[in-house]
């Protein structure tokens, strides 16, 4: 279909001030009456035209008039209504079905149609399938909704803002008002009804505002919600300190639904979340995902501010939400737990999902120029690359530029919607900087690469680091230009000193780590008074999104894994030197970077002052996604078998010392969160991994131990892996008992499915045709596609891509069933084939048939699959 550009982006010609909305809810047929308040925007004279999609329009007046057939035009996109004129009020009546809504978009029913309830997912155009409306961001209104239902089967009913009223209706009918006095753009609109229960608690904003918290779930869930509701409280505490913002309604609600496309959505007051990110307990929540729910809820809390009251101006600007959110969200974890760990974290998902994205036929800039489906740009560039953006800039105001950057933006913009180019205006005003060449890294898509060189004089005691940038080009984007890249550097003595960092011209020098800023294709920075052949630490906490490429010997690496104060250039040295190791073991070759990674990482092993999370991070190779990036022509089998050399190395190495460590670590294990106890259970699972190489007898069996008395998740699923994984006789039964323990706890299958995914090995399809045959799966449930599919396609390099191509046809089919369910979940999986171009010949050619003869079913597709498709072929 025809590309939306955003060099076409208009003004609104129509504005609405009220939208006044009545439902009559039901799970086969709910009637949407909507009430327009209508003005026109400017002196333009098009006609009155509105967005709608699949709604049977029941009746239509304009200003108390019904209309006639000739006066109104319905198409499969919308409807036009030549007699509108400023100050018209429109009034619609239409008809929708929630039960037969499987595209989780609109309004439609969670759970079976007997217990289910109904809710809404409106971002970023699902609105339009509720009810005739401006669906774009920069149509800002004030909306008052009205619900009405049976109260016996939808006792509970919610919408956006602060209630107004509730009551009865005759026929064991009831109602509720809420009136939401802040304008929104339509796609920030909710509601929900249904048999919830909830848990509550009050709380006081800075500003002395008292909020009523609430969230929602089903019985069997609400028990599930605590963890989350404390999560909320920290994250509300935290932007009214860090960013000054407070909350500005009488009740924020939260309700949880395991049928849920996106992982959460941050309508305005009443917040709609993937149970996956809301329901925590002990027995079934592992570490990783406490962090995850707390970062989630803060996540949708903050868009309250950055999203909602300043909101986007068009969807190619979705980042500038987006990626200023997630930016707030990173921090706030940061604050809440370790900001190393968190940083490490962050960059190496950035570079697991984003890199790849930025360097295939998908790669797009962070601030898109165009797009045929929006559901698509939902990606890790628009967030975690938008994300790095905003540090960039952060990073090059200081906390207190940065604070007075945001205030200003909050300032100007409240209740607008704006551009990126606002927002750099708005941190540029406040600091006195022109920050617009900034705006080259939001248009301009690929991962710079950073090439360093380094000369030093021994007679001058200068140091010479000459940098320069490339950035690969991208579809559509040939050509690049040289960006602005904050580099944070620091120089080492060879005793593992930093040196203090004087710049040619400076009368003294200015500390021990400071940022350079390249902004030309290549420049030169001299240092003065350097008393020895430094050895650069460059990129430290990851200052830019880009890649640094330099020759650094196997030996420094290893100098700076040991030495680094930096805990991200730490854990990037050792990624680094694994790297190294990689290459050498694919090419067969000698293994002095291996020897030089396994001594360093022996070394840290027995450093009883290291935190023990941080070591389990050391101690982890990059992963098979980040590994096969590196090479010209992937063979996945290839690279499974030069990552094994390097881990079962690595376990050969530790040897003796892993048992013990082992022991003392289980030892410890308790049940607690706080951030000991988590670090033990990271590196212990770790350890258990590196153990079933070494010794597999020992391994099992300690494995079958703790799987057996486990204290929660996160020890009982390690020990779970740690069995599926090395191949242990014992799996088979322990992930049956696993199943039966579990059975009817969503999550906790959704970790069982996704866990025998990723099993690498040739008979991974098996495996997973097998388990589409449970009776707990289903193509319906975005969690378990996700869990078995993505997890295989995405997460199983070897499994996925056999060289008969025998998964590449099947997940075409799978494809087709799931775009006629749901197609953005069905375009999510398609992205599986990303690195389809860079796959050796024999791979490559079965991909490619594979691809093309699903694209060659276009136009029987969504324009959601069609579009990654063509994308992915072009
Ligand atoms: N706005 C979509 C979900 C999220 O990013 O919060
Ligand atoms: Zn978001």
């Amino acid at each position: 279909s025809r590309p939306v550009l955003l060099s076409d982006y208009r003004a609104p010609a129509w504005r609405i001030e009220h939208v006044e909305l009545a439902c009559d809810l039901d799970i086969d047929a709910s009637e949407i009456r909507a009430r327009l308040a209508l003005r026109r925007n400017g002196a333009g004279a098009a006609p009155l035209r509105l967005d709608g999609e699949g709604l049977a329009l029941r009746s239509i007046n304009l200003d108390g008039r019904a209309l006639e057939p000739g006066e109104y035009m319905l198409d499969a996109e919308g409807l036009t209504v030549p007699g509108a004129r400023d100050g018209s009020v429109l009034e619609t009546v239409v008809r929708v079905e929630p039960a037969k809504n499987t595209a989780l978009e609109g309004l439609y029913l969670s759970g079976p149609r007997e217990t289910g309830f109904l809710l809404t997912q409106c971002e970023a155009q699902g609105f339009r399938r509720i009810t005739y409306c401006l669906d774009r961001p920069d149509v800002l209104a004030r909306y008052t909704v009205t619900l009405r239902a049976d109260r016996a089967r939808f006792p509970v009913l919610l919408a956006n803002g602060n209630p107004d009223g509730a009551g009865a209706l005759p026929d064991g009918r009831h109602w509720a008002r809420f009136v939401d006095p802040h304008p929104k753009p339509s796609y920030l609109f909710a509601l929900v009804a249904g048999r919830l229960e909830h848990i509550e608690r009050d709380y006081v904003t800075a500003e002395g505002r008292a909020v009523k918290l609430r969230i929602f779930a089903e019985a069997d869930a609400i028990g599930r919600c605590g963890y989350a509701l404390d999560a909320l409280e920290r994250a509300m505490r935290w932007d009214e300190r860090v960013y000054g913002r407070n909350y500005d309604l009488d009740v924020f609600h939260i309700v949880a639904t395991h049928d849920f496309n996106m992982g959460a959505m941050e309508n305005k007051g009443l917040n709609i979340f993937n149970a996956k990110y809301l329901l925590a307990d002990p027995d079934a929540t592992t570490d990783d995902e406490y962090r995850q729910i707390e970062a989630v809820v803060a996540h949708e809390y903050f868009h309250n501010w950055t999203g909602n009251r300043v909101t986007c101006r068009d969807w190619f600007q979705l980042s500038l939400k987006e990626g200023l959110t997630v930016f707030r969200e990173q921090s706030f974890s940061a604050d809440m737990g370790s900001p190393a760990l968190k940083r490490i974290e962050d960059v190496s998902t950035l570079r697991r999902a984003q890199f790849p994205e930025d360097a295939g036929p998908l790669a797009h800039a962070v601030r898109p120029a165009q797009y045929c489906e929006i559901n698509n740009f939902y990606t890790a560039t628009v967030y975690e690359k938008g994300a790095e953006l905003v540090r960039m800039l952060a990073g090059r105001l200081g906390a207190d530029g940065f604070r007075r950057g945001t205030d200003l933006y909050f300032a100007r913009h409240d209740g607008q919607a704006v551009t990126v180019e606002d927002f750099l205006k708005a941190l540029g005003d406040a600091n006195g900087l022109d920050l617009m060449p900034y705006l080259d890294w939001y248009r301009q898509a690929g991962t710079p690469r950073v090439r360093a060189r380094e000369v030093y004089d021994a007679a001058t005691r200068s140091y010479a680091l000459t940098l320069g940038q490339h950035t690969p080009p991208t579809p559509g984007q040939a050509q690049k230009r040289p960006l602005p890249i904050p580099l944070r550097v620091a120089l080492f003595a060879r005793d593992g000193r930093l040196l203090p960092l004087r710049l040619e011209g400076e009368a003294a020098a200015a500390g021990e780590e400071r940022v350079l800023e390249l902004t030309a294709a290549e420049q030169t920075f001299r240092f003065v008074d350097v008393p020895e052949p430094p050895l650069p630490s460059l990129l430290r906490g990851f200052s830019a999104p880009v890649i640094v490429e330099s020759d650094e010997a196997p030996a420094d690496l290893a100098f700076r894994l040991r030495h680094e104060s930096d805990g991200y250039n730490r854990w990037d040295a050792g990624q680094r030197l694994a790297q190294l190791a990689f290459d050498a073991a694919l090419r067969g070759g000698p293994g002095t970077a291996l020897v030089a990674w396994c001594e360093a990482l022996a070394a840290l092993f027995d450093d009883a002052a290291l935190d023990a999370a941080l070591l389990a991070e050391l101690l982890t190779p990059p992963s098979a996604v980040e590994l096969g990036e590196r090479c010209a022509e992937l063979d996945p089998d290839a690279v499974h078998e030069a990552r094994e050399t390097l881990e079962n190395s690595l376990a050969a190495r530790l040897g003796a010392a892993l048992e013990p460590r082992y022991r003392a670590l289980h030892a410890q294990a308790d049940g607690t969160l706080d951030a000991a106890a988590q670090a033990r259970r990271r590196l212990k699972r770790r350890v258990l991994d590196l153990l079933c190489r070494h010794d597999p007898a020992r391994g099992h069996a300690s494995a079958r131990l703790q799987f057996d008395g486990a204290h929660g998740m996160t020890d009982r699923l390690a020990a779970l892996a740690a069995l599926v994984r090395s191949g242990a006789r014992e799996a088979g039964d322990a992930l049956a008992r696993y199943r039966r323990r579990y059975d009817g706890n969503a999550l906790a299958l959704d970790k069982w499915f996704a866990l025998q995914a990723q099993v690498p090995a040739a008979t991974a399809l098996q495996r997973v045709q097998a388990l589409m045959r449970d009776p707990a799966f289903t193509l319906r449930n975005p969690n378990r596609v996700y869990a078995l599919l993505r997890s295989y396609a995405q997460g199983n390099p070897v499994g996925f891509h056999r060289a008969d191509g025998a998964a590449y046809f099947w997940l075409v089919e799978r494809l087709r069933e799931l775009d006629a369910i749901n197609p953005s979940v069905a375009a999510r999986l398609a992205t599986a084939f990303n690195g389809w171009r860079r796959l050796e010949p024999v791979r490559r050619r079965q991909a490619q048939q594979a691809l093309a003869a699903l694209a060659a079913d276009a136009p029987r597709l969504s324009r959601d699959l069609a579009d990654i498709l063509e994308r992915t072929l072009a």
